[in-house]
């Protein structure tokens, strides 16, 4: 069965072609900075959003034009969707998918059911993967959506939903893991909190560290050796999202003694909902060692939420790569599109048209980022600008050599150097050149 009849495999043209069904920059085999455009992006295709999500606002009904979802039969549709997606990612070219356990397999009356049901429909993506090569970037659990997630998962008052939470994730590793899975991924759905009045952070924060324990335990346990993420938010659906953003998860882990277990999942989205730039959360996680893979989307600046574009701000893409190149490229990570369709792109050939232009603008990201690498444009600047840490008194400072009185005896002696101009405006005028004229 073919279900999208009207577009064959996306080629890549090139920049100058006029055809709408191809890739303009990504060209999954060139080689950029060593390794395929493939291998340095690792694109992923979001399950729920790709084939769950369909156009339901707070003010309207679904609007998704899906002839697929014909069937009145929940798994019948369940199934069909799976054929769906490995036809979609065959055609656009995309080598991986993420996915909750809720959007692959509906609920079942009970947890045994809905485990049986994830079963069956394991069982049929493997054989899609297998078909066609495709892999799993990684997997995750719904412990938000369901009513009795209302008080949280982890961090619920009610400890008979922490215990529901825990058999969600333990199934959710396990197939995962039997999909081949290289990252497992925690985003806390509802893990903060709307008022202090009835709310005991103290207890809700010790809890949340308890159940990524035993995460990490029975990945341990079952063999799981995929990545372990924490995907920080800062509001949306609580009004304290607990993992704010990348500082405060880091603090968090800290804490817990988790650093060595966790690393995190950064979302363009999230990032701007927190005030930060995208860049801003990439470095952050950089430089502690911590970025483990990307939620490649892009919010309207205008709006308060969680918008979940396809990213096509190219500014945005080339600032991301630049990070993740810096700190050796992707890994196990990949660039996930936790990104939707507008509810009024209805059409299912919307789907390839952005899939398209996110995939055209993290490519063409990736190229202008390698290309200022390799120019050493960004890193000779600030290699200059922080010459005086290199030697004499800079030096002392960086080895820990000297303090306070040290430090005064030569404030005294030799007061100051004159400060150099930082050039904001000079580099940003280069970015754009680079933008523009990069091959
Ligand atoms: C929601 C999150 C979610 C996670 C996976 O805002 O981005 O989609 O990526 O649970
Ligand atoms: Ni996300
Ligand atoms: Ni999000």
């Amino acid at each position: 069965m073919t279900y999208f009849k009207d577009v064959e495999q996306i080629k890549y043209k090139g920049p100058k072609s006029k055809n709408l069904l191809a890739f303009k920059y990504y060209n999954p085999e060139e080689i950029v900075n060593g390794k395929s455009m493939k291998d340095q992006l690792r694109f992923a295709m979001s399950y729920w959003h790709t084939f769950t999500f369909m156009g339901v606002d707070p003010f309207g009904s679904p609007t998704m034009d899906r002839p697929w979802d014909s069937s009145e039969d929940a798994m019948e549709k369940a199934i069909e969707r799976v054929h769906v997606a490995f036809e979609f990612m065959e055609k656009a070219q995309i080598p991986f998918f993420c996915f909750h356990d809720a959007d692959i397999a509906p609920r079942g009356k009970d947890l045994e059911e809905t485990n049986k049901r994830l079963d069956i429909i394991v069982g049929v993506i493997k054989e899609e993967m297998k078909r066609t090569g495709i892999k799993c970037l990684w997997g995750t659990t719904n412990a938000f959506g369901d009513d009795k997630f209302v008080h949280g998962a982890g961090t619920s008052c009610n400890a008979t939903v922490f215990a529901y939470a825990a058999a969600q994730i333990k199934k959710a590793m396990e197939i995962t893991k039997e999909l081949g899975g290289e990252n497992y991924v925690f985003w806390g759905g509802r893990e903060g909190y709307e008022t202090l009045l009835n709310t005991n952070t103290g207890l809700e924060l010790d809890n949340l560290a308890r159940l990524l324990h035993m995460a990490v335990d029975y990945a341990k346990e079952i063999g799981f050796d995929g990545q372990l993420l924490i995907e920080p938010k800062p509001k949306e659906p609580t009004k304290h999202q607990y993992d704010f953003d990348v500082s405060t998860v880091l603090a968090f882990l800290r804490k817990y003694d988790l650093m060595d277990h966790f690393k995190l999942n950064i979302e363009a989205n999230h990032a701007t909902l927190a005030q930060h730039t995208f860049q801003h959360e990439l470095n952050m996680a950089r430089i502690n060692g911590a970025l483990g893979s990307v939620d490649a989307n892009q919010g309207d600046l205008l709006l308060g939420w969680d918008t979940d574009q396809f990213p096509t701000n190219i500014y945005d893409t080339v600032l991301a790569m630049y990070e993740i190149l810096l700190d050796g490229g992707l890994k196990k990570g990949g660039l996930n599109f936790d990104s939707k369709v507008r509810r009024a792109s209805f059409d299912e050939y919307d789907l390839f048209y952005s899939y398209i232009a996110g995939m055209d603008t993290f490519a063409r990201g990736l190229k202008v980022a390698a290309k200022l690498l390799d120019d050493g444009v960004f890193e000779d600047f600030k290699a200059k600008r922080y010459a005086s840490y290199n030697e004499g008194l800079g030096k002392d400072i960086v080895d820990n050599k000297i303090g306070f009185k040290e430090l005064e005896a030569y404030a005294l002696e030799h007061g100051v150097t004159k400060n150099t101009s930082g050039r904001q405006e000079m580099l940003e005028g280069i970015l754009n050149q680079y933008i523009m004229e990069t091959e």
